[in-house]
């Protein structure tokens, strides 16, 4: 597929290796991002009516099990609707994920969140963050060139704006290359919130991250509801966490281009692809959120 390199400027690369996140604003237009709280809003519902299949939510997640109405948390949720296909296929995301992982990428995981302040959140430990990594940071990093990468990696846009007291992830800046106990980072972070930082954004911004950094969801403060979508990617050859199980439906549908995104490759191969300078000039093509089904191939050589 045609995916820009380098997506990063020279500023969000090196913000991305020095704390181990960059927030990218303006990824998604107003319309867009209207469009995919609607589709997750339905989704939402069908999920809280009992109504959803496994096909559209594989996964629900511990809040949604836990009867908390307010953080649904819906996983795997990548062939639940074309406007969800278009998100992790989007090809700016795809371009940044790619960058920091170093080569070719595919979908290893897709989920959302919609969640509100906490009924109990004024007796709530405010330290009580759920702190996590989804990598082992000597295992899942390597440099290249000076530069960090990672096989797992976020691309999480918030599709209302954050502010201060609106739940935006929250980051141990720079952990994604500190081979320590997380929760030790954890405790020095909450002596010293110097050390956190956090998604405070207008909607449509995307938080690129490596999950090598410790990070968690902010606590809602706000009467505000907070609508995320996530996608993770890692090398070509890694698996689904999810079980990439598809719908022979959903599967006949994934055009040539988009293959390896879903189904991943099935060799050790990872056809590393990665930044050489800095200042390399940037692909900054604007990409729509659109049609998955119809994503430009790289001109043939
Ligand atoms: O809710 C959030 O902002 C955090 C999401 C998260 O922890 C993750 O996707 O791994």
């Amino acid at each position: 597929m045609d995916i820009p390199f380098p997506a990063l400027t020279p500023e969000q690369r090196l913000h991305f290796d020095i704390y181990g996140y960059v927030i990218i604003h303006d990824v998604f237009s107003p319309t867009e991002c209207t469009d995919l709280i609607d589709v997750l809003q339905d989704l939402k519902t069908d999920m809280l009516a009992g109504d959803v299949s496994d096909d559209k939510v594989r996964a629900r997640g511990a809040e949604a099990d836990a009867g908390n109405p307010n953080h649904i948390f819906m996983c795997a949720i990548e062939q639940a609707h074309p406007l969800i296909s278009s998100y992790v296929s989007h090809p700016r995301l795809l371009g940044m994920a790619s960058e920091v992982v170093g080569g070719e990428i595919r979908l290893v995981e897709s989920n959302a969140h919609i969640n509100s302040r906490l009924p109990n959140w004024k007796t709530y430990d405010p330290k009580k963050y759920g702190f996590h990594t989804g990598l082992d940071t000597p295992y899942g990093s390597h440099y290249r060139n000076g530069f960090f990468h990672s096989s797992f990696v976020k691309t999480l846009t918030t599709l209302t704006d954050l502010g201060p007291d609106d739940g935006g992830t929250l980051v141990i800046a720079g952990s994604h290359k500190i081979d320590l106990r997380n929760q030790e980072m954890v405790e020095c972070a909450y002596k010293d919130p110097s050390l956190i930082h956090q998604m405070i954004a207008p909607a449509g911004s995307t938080l690129l991250f490596s999950e090598a950094l410790v990070h968690a969801g902010g606590h809602i403060r706000s009467e505000k509801e907070r609508v995320i979508i996530i996608s993770g990617y890692g090398p070509s050859h890694l698996p689904n966490w999810s079980g990439g199980v598809y719908t022979d439906e959903f599967t006949e549908s994934i055009p040539d281009n988009l293959k390896i995104l879903f189904h991943g490759r099935k060799n050790w191969g990872r056809l590393a692809k990665e930044r050489t300078a800095l200042m390399q000039e940037t692909d900054d093509r604007p990409f729509e959120l659109g049609d998955w089904q119809k994503r430009k191939s790289l001109p043939k050589k």
